[in-house]
């Protein structure tokens, strides 16, 4: 039986109205963002998670972007009150469903909190300073994350729409980084691999311990990644990429799920 669920939600029809901040908008192909979801599911169960699917939200253009929603730990998990107005009501769907493995707390306004603005390293939790998340949602974050021994710091970032665009964790004590779109001194963390800087999209990718959930698309990031001795599991995500997402963004992982409530 998995030990881990991946909470995910359908892309929407509605995608092409998503949110954009730092992208041009373009055409989106719906299908073949769908067909690319799809496979995204099958690589986590491959990788030994349990998917488990939110209600669809056919009119929430962003609802595939479960990411933002919330913040699973081990403790507890926080939803989070997006910093677009047009994503709040994503919340409670996953809300409802995430009772169920952890006590809940939110963000309240005027607070606001993207999670993926939230990149854990152990303990800590730094927090990208952008126009999703702002300093009443970090000091609520920090409160309500004081009990589990976390603490939470700040994160300039620029150019890019969340912290984890421009960063993620790919092994223990291993980021992934940006340098163009954040300081990598501020995380103390003893390695960093910096993206090729012909993608400076590719610093986004989910880490599964057996595996690296990373886009087809970075061949060159790919190769930095496999020389620090990294397992890929590569999948087509340049179609949800024109909606301004990574392949973190698409999943809320709930680990030891025999916290059960
Ligand atoms: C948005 O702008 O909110 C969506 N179009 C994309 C969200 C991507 N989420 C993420 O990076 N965690």
């Amino acid at each position: 039986m998995a030990s881990w669920i991946a909470l995910t939600r359908a892309v929407s029809p509605s995608l092409e109205h998503c949110e954009l901040t730092h992208l041009a908008r373009e055409p989106i192909n719906v299908a073949r963002a769908q067909a690319q979801h799809m496979q995204y599911e099958a690589a986590l169960a491959e990788l030994g998670g349990k998917v488990v699917h939110l209600p669809a939200a056919p009119k929430l253009p962003d609802a595939v972007f479960v990411e933002d929603t919330a913040l699973v730990l081990d403790e507890l998990a926080i939803i989070t009150r997006p910093g677009a107005a047009s994503r709040r009501p994503e919340t409670q769907a996953v809300a409802h469903a995430l009772q169920a493995y952890r006590p809940l707390s939110f963000i309240e306004a005027p607070g606001t909190l993207d999670g993926g603005d939230i990149l854990r390293v152990g303990r800590r939790l730094f927090v990208g300073l952008t126009t999703r998340s702002n300093a009443a949602g970090i000091a609520q974050l920090r409160q309500l994350v004081a009990p589990a021994g976390c603490t939470v710091e700040g994160v300039e970032v620029k150019d890019c729409l969340h912290l984890k665009s421009a960063v993620s964790v790919v092994a223990p004590d291993t980021l992934l980084l940006n340098p163009a779109w954040v300081d990598a001194q501020v995380f103390g963390v003893p390695k960093v691999i910096e993206v090729d800087p012909r993608e400076p999209f590719g610093a986004n990718a989910l880490w599964l311990d057996e595996a690296l959930i990373y886009p087809q698309a970075y061949i060159h990031t790919q190769a930095r990644l496999r020389a620090h001795g990294l397992n890929l599991k590569l999948v087509e995500a340049d179609e949800l990429a024109k909606a301004e997402g990574g392949v973190t963004c698409c999943s809320l992982i709930v680990k030891d799920i025999s916290r059960a409530m």
